[in-house]
C-alpha cells in the first residue's frame, strides 16, 4: 500500500499538523476548552483522518503517530500558557494507544518536559474501546485519573455502554454523539436519548459536552435540557494552531 510508506513518512518528516475547535460555554460565550484533530497534508490536500486513523491503525502506526499528538499538543499548550490563554485541550485515543502500557507514563513524562499542569491535557476514548475489555479500561483509567488527566467518552450514546460499566469507570465527560445533535428537532427519539444522556451524566456527576452542533436552536434546545458545554461549526471549524490562538486573544 503506496499510502502506508507516505503516511510513514509523514508522521517522521513533519507533514502531520494539528487543528483545534472550541468548546464553548454558552452560558457565558467563552471558550472552555480545545479539541485537538490531526490532520494530514499530502499533495497539499488535507487529508481527513478518517480515511488516515484506521490505516494508521491497521499497519502499527497509530503508536507513532499517537506520540506526535501529544507532542505537538503539549508544544501547542505551552504557548497558550505564554500567552496566558490556556484552556485544557483533549486528544483523541484510538483502542491501541489506550491499551499501550506505556500511556500514562509518556504523557506524564510529555506533560513536565514541557513544564504543564496535568489538567491541561485531556483524552478522549470512544464507548466502544472502553468497552473492548472492561476490566483493562478502568486500569487504565485509574492510571490517567492518578495523572490528574481528566478524561471523556468520546461519541456517547453509540457504543452500547451499560450503565453499570460507567459507574465503576472514573470518566469525568460524556459528549453526546453528533448524530443525535444532527436531527434533535426534528426527531423526538433523539431529543429523548440527549434527554436520558443529560440525566445520567448529572447523577453520575459527570460533565457534558454536545458535538456536532451547527444551528442556533439546537444550542437553544440543548442549553434547555441542561447541557451548556458545546462543540460544532456554529462556533467554529476546527482551526489551524496560530488561527486558534487569535481567536483565543481576541477573546480576553
Ligand atoms: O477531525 P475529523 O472530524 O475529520 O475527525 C475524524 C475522526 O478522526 C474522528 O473520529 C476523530 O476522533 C479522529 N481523530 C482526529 N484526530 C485524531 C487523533 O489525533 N488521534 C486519533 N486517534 N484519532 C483522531
Ligand atoms: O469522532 P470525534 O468526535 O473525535 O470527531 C469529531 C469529528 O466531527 C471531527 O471530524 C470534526 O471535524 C467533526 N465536526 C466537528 N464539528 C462538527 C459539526 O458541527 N458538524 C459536523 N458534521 N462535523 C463536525
Ligand atoms: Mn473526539
Ligand atoms: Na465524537
Amino acid at each position: 500500500h503506496a499510502l502506508i510508506g507516505e503516511l510513514r513518512k509523514a508522521i517522521e518528516d513533519g507533514g502531520l499538523e494539528m487543528h483545534y475547535q472550541p468548546k464553548v460555554d454558552v452560558r457565558v460565550g467563552r471558550v472552555v476548552g480545545l479539541e485537538a484533530l490531526i490532520r494530514w497534508r499530502h499533495d497539499g490536500v488535507l487529508v481527513s483522518p478518517a480515511s488516515f486513523i484506521p490505516l494508521a491503525e491497521e499497519c502499527g502506526l497509530i503508536v507513532p503517530l499517537g506520540q506526535f499528538v501529544l507532542r505537538q499538543v503539549c508544544a501547542d499548550l505551552a504557548r497558550l500558557v505564554g500567552a496566558q490563554v490556556a484552556v485544557p485541550v483533549s486528544i483523541n485515543l484510538a483502542g491501541q494507544q489506550f491499551d499501550d502500557p506505556a500511556l500514562a507514563a509518556d504523557i506524564a513524562m510529555t506533560l513536565a518536559s514541557y513544564d504543564l499542569p496535568s489538567h491541561l491535557l485531556e483524552v478522549e476514548i470512544t464507548e466502544g474501546t472502553l468497552i473492548e475489555d472492561v476490566a483493562h479500561s478502568l486500569e487504565n483509567l485509574r492510571a490517567l485519573s492518578v495523572l490528574g488527566i481528566r478524561t471523556s467518552i468520546d461519541d456517547f450514546g453509540t457504543g452500547y455502554s451499560s450503565l453499570s460499566y460507567l459507574k465503576k469507570f472514573p470518566i469525568d465527560v460524556l459528549k453526546i454523539d453528533q448524530s443525535f445533535v444532527r436531527d434533535m428537532l426534528t426527531d423526538s427519539s433523539d431529543a429523548a436519548i440527549i434527554s436520558a444522556i443529560i440525566s445520567l451524566a448529572s447523577s453520575l456527576r459527570m460533565d457534558l459536552v454536545a458535538e456536532g452542533v451547527e444551528q442556533q436552536a439546537q444550542a437553544d434546545r440543548l442549553l434547555a435540557m441542561g447541557c451548556a458545554i458545546m462543540q460544532g461549526y456554529l462556533y467554529s471549524r476546527p482551526l489551524p494552531f496560530e488561527e486558534m490562538l487569535t481567536l483565543l486573544r481576541r477573546e480576553t
